[in-house]
């Protein structure tokens, strides 16, 4: 069994990718763990500067930094690295209500959008494994549904019919950017023994 320390403040990450690794790896958040700003242009650079502040920390210990956000080609790429903080308020309520009200003059070919998760292992400031998911979807008129964090009530992912936050973290994680990342993470670790 590995011990892999999670470099995130975010509770809702952190239940999926404990739940995701259970069979290989105990999922630890560590208390004196303080998120860095996050001032990467690119999801890895940010992946890379949250595993970087925790290694710091414990050095001796693998550590995790995932950084992931939703991308719309109609918005050039927004909310992008800022999915976070893509509103004034940062809320998931505010950050829907943005989405949704600059997605007003888009058609339904528009409302594509997808999530990319990035993931970096490390130990000792040195990076071990890297990896990246993405997962298709549409963006609704509206949310659907009251699971998951997020974007996921107006996340639709067609080849179910649902919105993400419509799916059990089961079935979310066996298709999402995060799961995918995972699952690469998760081959990397079966390979390397635990
Ligand atoms: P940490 O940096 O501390 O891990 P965070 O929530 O700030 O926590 P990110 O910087 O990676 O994490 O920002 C990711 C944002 O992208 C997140 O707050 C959501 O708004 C969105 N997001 C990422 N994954 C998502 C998912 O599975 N479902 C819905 N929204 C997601």
């Amino acid at each position: 069994m590995f011990k892999i320390y999670l470099a995130s403040s975010n509770p809702h990450k952190a239940v999926e990718i404990g739940e995701f690794l259970k069979e290989i790896a105990e999922v630890l958040i560590h208390p004196e763990y303080e998120p860095p700003l996050e001032e990467g242009e690119s999801f890895r650079e940010n992946a890379i500067i949250k595993a970087k502040a925790l290694s710091e920390l414990i050095p001796q210990e693998l550590v995790l930094g995932e950084d992931s956000g939703l991308v719309v080609p109609f918005l050039g790429g927004a909310p992008g690295v800022k999915s976070h903080r893509f509103s004034a308020l940062g809320t998931d309520l505010s950050n829907i209500e943005k989405l949704l009200s600059a997605l007003k003059p888009a058609s339904g070919k528009d409302r594509r959008a997808y999530f990319v998760s990035y993931g970096v292992l490390m130990r000792g400031g040195k990076i071990l494994w890297e990896g990246e998911g993405r997962v298709e979807g549409e963006i609704t008129l509206q949310s659907i549904g009251e699971g998951g964090f997020g974007y996921d009530p107006i996340f639709f992912y067609p080849p179910l019919g649902k919105t993400f936050a419509q799916l059990t973290k089961e079935e979310k994680n066996r298709v999402s950017h995060r799961g995918r990342m995972l699952s690469l993470l998760k081959e990397f670790l079966t390979k390397t023994g635990g």
